[in-house]
């Protein structure tokens, strides 16, 4: 019998993970253009307004004005925490931490400021450049995703994002301009950020406006579409330009359980993890499952394709299954189940587990769970690129941050890692999201920190940007040292 496997391997990629939109600030710096991240704001809380929903909650028309009404809205992401002019001290800080990788993306309008150009923006090249040469520094392996959750707002003006197949060639040309730029220092890439969350959010994953299209979820599917193809283009020109590089899908996992032994729930739970599965299906297996063609055609759902899109997708897969895991789902069979599922957090609460301060289930076990499951089903190794705790940090009056419940949400989802590696799971690495406090994705909060080091700044923009060691700081850099031993 083969010598069982005791905990992490040897170079195991313990990290955290960033985005641009998320991070960076410098919206219109260097010749940046416009991306849809910039639109993402919120009445101002503190002027009576509430924090809405992540896009710009007026009609398409005054968002295609942007210029039209900007007073009472705040744009959290156009300032995010200044990475753009800390990446240095930041990058530092991770390098204290132990880091192996750094999982971080390059927004598409800093390189293409409308997509559009013939020739990329030179100043927009550049930083990323300094930015990988510092992490080189440290011995830090970057981990770029391609597109996360933005890109050039002229492309949703003039195209309606993925809506149209003009997106295809335009995102090829920004993915080969970055391998070609970036060939000697990124062997990691992702090309879609959780592709899957275009059914939750069309704008933020697919910078369509959801107002314009007559039927939302076929958008998400036609969006969706077109992403598989760009991804597999993205895939094949890569490798042309970078063989030994790893290009590695990503999705948003909703790890869903069924309320009861009910054999009508259990069906339900199976139908919800195929619209989530779908998504590694066509870009591991390389192709549309018929549990997935069956469900379009039994609900209407159409979307333009062509015969040679299928060629690619099966010709061009990915090298590695990445994905985020926050929590857990729970559905149920009967009538109202399709308005029960589809949601950020479950409807149906799980009465075993806790939730965090914004509602979130949390969910160790979970955690093995679909690592097992994700590795039974594709083989292919896999990568934990998101999984972190938004909670409400105090900073102290002696610049000290206590997060014991941080420490406990991650050393319990990494103790959760470790066991699906003793089941036989090969996993790449770990990257805890949001690994400096940031601005949150749904919310475009500050206040939902999640990172080990805590940034001076609030919901309006307001502080010194001061970065702070929190107590996990000290504690994720045990772990890493230990290899996950200490867990
Ligand atoms: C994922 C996004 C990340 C991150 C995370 C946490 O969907 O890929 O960008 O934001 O969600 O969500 P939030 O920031 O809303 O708490």
């Amino acid at each position: 019998m083969n010598q069982l496997k005791k905990g992490f391997p040897e170079g195991f990629l313990w990290g955290g993970a960033v985005a641009a939109n998320q991070v960076e600030g410098a919206y219109l710096e260097d010749g940046k253009g416009l991306s849809t991240s910039d639109f993402a704001a919120y009445k101002d809380p503190y002027a009576g307004g509430e924090v809405n929903n992540f896009t710009f909650n007026v009609s398409s028309q005054e968002l295609l004005e942007y210029t039209a009404n900007e007073s009472g809205y705040l744009f959290p992401k156009r300032w995010g925490i200044d990475f753009y002019h800390h990446y240095k001290e930041d990058i530092r800080l991770f390098a204290e931490m132990g880091f192996k990788v750094f999982r971080l993306s390059i927004s598409w309008a800093r390189i293409f400021p409308t997509g559009m150009e013939e020739k990329p923006n030179e100043k927009g090249l550049k930083f990323y450049d300094l930015v990988f040469d510092e992490l080189k520094k440290y011995g830090i392996e970057p981990l770029v995703t391609l597109s996360h959750y933005e890109m050039p707002i002229e492309l949703t003006k003039k195209y309606n994002g993925w809506q149209s197949r003009e997106l295809i060639p335009l995102f090829t040309r920004f993915a080969e301009t970055c391998f070609e730029r970036y060939k000697d220092k990124v062997t990691y890439w992702i090309t879609f950020n959780e592709m899957n969350m275009n059914l939750n959010s069309l704008y933020t994953g697919a910078g369509t406006l959801p107002d314009l299209v007559s039927n939302q979820e076929a958008a998400a599917y036609q969006a969706s579409h077109y992403q598989f193809v760009a991804s597999s283009l993205a895939i094949q020109i890569g490798k042309k330009i970078m063989p030994q590089a790893k290009i590695g899908c990503m999705i948003c996992r909703l790890e869903t359980y069924a309320e009861t032994c009910n054999p009508e729930d259990q069906l339900q739970a199976l139908k919800e993890d195929h619209i989530n599965l779908f998504y590694p299906d066509v870009q591991v297996r390389g192709e549309y499952p018929a549990y997935m063609k069956r469900y379009f055609a039994e609900n209407g759902i159409e979307f333009e394709t062509l015969p040679e899109d299928f060629e690619i997708i099966r010709s061009n897969t990915a090298d590695f299954i990445s994905f985020s895991y926050y929590m857990t789902y729970v559905t149920k069979g009967g009538p109202d189940a399709k308005e029960l599922s589809g949601h950020l957090v479950s409807k149906i609460k799980n009465p075993y587990i806790k939730l965090s301060d914004w509602g979130w289930p949390i969910d160790p076990i979970g955690l093995r769970i679909t690592l097992n499951k994700l590795w039974d089903r594709y083989q292919v190794p896999l990568f934990v690129v998101e999984n972190g705790l938004g909670a409400v940090d105090t900073l102290e009056s002696d610049e000290t941050v206590h997060d014991p419940y941080r420490i406990e949400y991650m050393g319990e989802h990494i103790r959760q890692m470790k066991e699906a590696v003793c089941d036989g799971v090969e996993l790449m690495g770990y990257t805890s999201w949001g690994c400096i406090d940031l601005i949150s994705c749904g919310t475009s909060q500050m206040s939902k920190r999640y990172g080990m080091i805590y940034v001076d700044q609030d919901d309006r923009g307001n502080g010194s940007l001061k970065r702070i060691r929190k107590d996990s700081f000290f504690w994720y850099k045990k772990v890493i040292e230990s290899n996950g031993e200490v867990i």
